[in-house]
């Protein structure tokens, strides 16, 4: 059984990794952590630590007294935040991913670490972008997400840690908001669809992007940390992507349900030029062919489940 702990987990992925981790390994071996204070814990949660990845003696502290041996390293800004704040962005990032590893390599602990469609660049190829070929990103989000990748694979190299990553492409979901990123349109679209029937876009019509639903994302992170070693070719990180989607093209979907959805565009010049930078589509034959990765939800079925829930919701505020 594994002693699992989880960093920035009242994030956007942590606010469902840790109930799936919680169903699938059990509350008692589960310790969800975040910056944030938590007013109340929920039994879904397991235990709670308030914890600061950039304090190495915080992460060494809880490691030991909880007796972790995998640690899903979730804390980091994400890309527009980091644009807004590069110097916090490389402390968080880089200094709290190297203190997860150096815990890790004391304690014998599993990483896993989530790398991003941002850890290419311009330079890139845009269209079924390989699992392996240039890295060159222009942001600080993508600096270090690429230096994450290395630092990964130079701790699974150098001292035997066991690190796994992949490149997540943008998420999208209905639980907790996402957190500052380039893709977060996608998540916005559908909320503002839902309550307004209106949304106004901050990248333009055209603009595609690797997204996925957030249940299959979760399955691909458990699915990773658990596979036979042996049958990984690469370990930071694999490539991974649900659909390849515009700002229209979302809406013109969300439309076939709320057929007087509008959408305008005022488009943000650093998020565009963020969003411009990354690939347009991944190619992920290797996490299919090495673990078996295999999402479930393309774009006509993640937004019939999207408005679905978030309809749900909404009914549910008014009714309470
Ligand atoms: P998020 O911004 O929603 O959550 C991050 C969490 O980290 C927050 O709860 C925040 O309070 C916490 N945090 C910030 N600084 C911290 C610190 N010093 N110590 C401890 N916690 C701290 O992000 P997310 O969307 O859940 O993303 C999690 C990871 O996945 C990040 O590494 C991100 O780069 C990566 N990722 C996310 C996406 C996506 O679309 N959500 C896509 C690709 C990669
Ligand atoms: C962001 O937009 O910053 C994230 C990501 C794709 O890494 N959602």
């Amino acid at each position: 059984m594994r002693r699992i702990l989880v960093t920035g987990a009242r994030g956007q992925i942590g606010s469902e990794l840790v109930p799936a981790l919680v169903e699938r390994y059990g509350a008692e071996n589960i310790v969800a952590s975040d910056l944030r204070l938590v007013p109340g814990r929920l039994s879904s949660e397991g235990e709670y630590e308030h914890l600061d990845c950039t304090q190495p003696q915080q992460i060494l502290e809880v490691i030991r007294r909880r007796d972790v041996d995998t640690v899903y390293h979730l804390a980091a800004l994400l890309s527009a935040v980091a644009e807004e704040r590069p110097h916090a962005a490389w402390s968080v990032n880089m200094g709290g991913l190297y203190n997860v590893l150096e815990a890790a390599r004391h304690y014998h602990c599993r990483v896993f670490f989530p790398s991003s469609i941002g850890a290419f660049g311009p330079s890139t190829p845009r269209e079924r972008t390989p699992q392996i070929t240039i890295q060159r990103p222009i942001t600080m989000y993508g600096v270090t997400k690429v230096a994450g990748e290395l630092l990964c694979d130079y701790y699974a190299g150098r001292f035997g840690v066991d690190t796994r990553g992949i490149r997540l492409p943008g998420l999208i979901s209905h639980v907790a908001p996402p957190g500052g990123g380039t893709t977060d349109y996608a998540v916005e679209m559908f909320h503002q669809a839902v309550r307004y029937s209106h949304y106004t876009c901050f990248l333009g019509p055209d603009t595609c992007l690797d997204m996925m639903y957030m249940p299959d994302a979760i399955e691909a992170m458990i699915e990773l940390m658990e596979v036979d070693a042996a049958r990984l070719r690469h370990r930071n990180a694999y490539n991974v992507t649900a659909m390849s989607i515009t700002p229209a093209e979302l809406a013109a979907e969300i439309r076939k349900h709320i057929p007087d959805f509008a959408i305008d565009y005022e488009v943000d010049p650093i998020r565009q030029s963020i969003a411009n930078s990354w690939p347009r589509s991944l190619d992920d034959a290797a996490a299919r062919e090495d673990w078996g990765f295999a999402p479930s939800f393309d774009l006509a079925a993640m937004t019939k489940d999207m408005l679905a829930r978030l309809s749900e919701k909404t009914r549910k505020l008014k009714r309470d």
